[in-house]
């Protein structure tokens, strides 16, 4: 099988998981004890656009997800977390930091130190949402339809989402220079691209796959990723995974004056993809 086939095939046997809501084994994955003095082994970064699911996907992997959970709101500095995870056979001890998306000074003081001068994280999750990004500010949401409504013509969710997918191709090229440079010579790296808010546009989860995945068509973002596997070399990978994900199934609202898009998965079904996505992180951070 070929390096994008095999990534294929893992992204197509989670979704079938999904679809029969069939629960598999996980890890266990918690928080480190806050006065812990063992140092975290595997430096590990969340990055992504603003909005993507980013914090929630954190919060969800250490199982705070439940029935009285209210999510964070927006993050205005890096997040920086020690996590423990345990397999049958192994634990392995995580520094994840989540960055903030687009460009700002938070976002540079955080990646700058993990990044350059001979740094480099040995995994990097990479956070995307199929443009349903959340505008936190419902000023910015407005002035986001108004703005494009004059540049663009007809406000619609489907207009919308394509904006959100070019700035989201646009983060992860500078992601990618980032990590050309940090992984250049390097092995045993991994890359997982969560594929998150997925219970919003599951009847269009295929067309979400092949917008990722590099394949006979490859889109921008899918153009930028088969351009870093070939710049650090698939033998240099400990693994590499695109991988749909659902942490809060949720409406969520492009623009006030739009409908909401509504969850199509329930929480049975977003539970078996949060596992199989910690799967997949044990699996490569026990890798080396
Ligand atoms: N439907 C749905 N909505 C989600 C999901 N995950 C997150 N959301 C919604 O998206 C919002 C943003 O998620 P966050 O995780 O806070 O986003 P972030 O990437 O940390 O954003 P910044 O902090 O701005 O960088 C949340 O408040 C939820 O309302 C999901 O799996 N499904
Ligand atoms: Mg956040």
């Amino acid at each position: 099988m070929t390096f994008w086939d095999q990534v294929r095939s893992t992204w197509n046997a989670t979704v079938e998981s999904a679809d029969r809501a069939v629960a598999a084994p996980s890890v266990h994955l918690k928080p480190m004890f806050r006065f812990s003095l063992y140092r975290p082994k595997v430096p590990i970064v969340v990055t992504g656009d603003r909005g993507a699911g980013k914090s929630l996907m954190y919060d969800a992997i250490v199982g705070k997800v439940g029935t009285t959970y209210a999510p964070p709101g927006k993050s205005d500095d890096a997040e920086p977390h020690k996590i423990v995870l345990s397999t049958s056979s192994k634990r392995v001890r995580c520094a994840m930091v989540v960055v903030p998306g687009q460009d700002s000074r938070e976002r540079e003081d955080a990646l700058e130190p993990m990044m350059t001068g001979g740094a480099f994280p040995t995994g990097l999750v990479h956070v995307t949402c199929y443009g349903h990004n959340t505008v936190w500010d419902s000023r910015d949401r407005r002035t986001v339809g108004d703005d494009f409504a004059l540049r663009e013509g007809t406000l619609t969710a489907e207009s919308l989402r394509q904006r959100n997918l070019e700035q989201e191709a646009e983060e992860f090229e500078k992601v990618c220079a980032m990590l050309r440079d940090a992984w250049h010579r390097k092995s045993d790296v991994w890359l997982i691209i969560a594929v998150a808010k997925c219970d919003l546009y599951w009847s269009r989860i295929d067309k979400a796959r092949d917008h990722y995945l590099p394949g006979a068509a490859d889109s921008r973002f899918a153009a930028a990723l088969r351009g870093l596997v070939a710049h650090v070399g698939e033998s240099n990978f400990a693994g590499l995974a695109v991988l749909p994900l659902s942490c809060y199934p949720d409406s969520h609202e492009f623009h006030p004056t739009l409908p909401m898009a509504r969850p199509e998965l329930d929480q049975r079904q977003a539970t078996v993809l949060v596992n199989r996505f910690r799967s997949v992180l044990g699996d490569f951070c026990g890798r080396r």
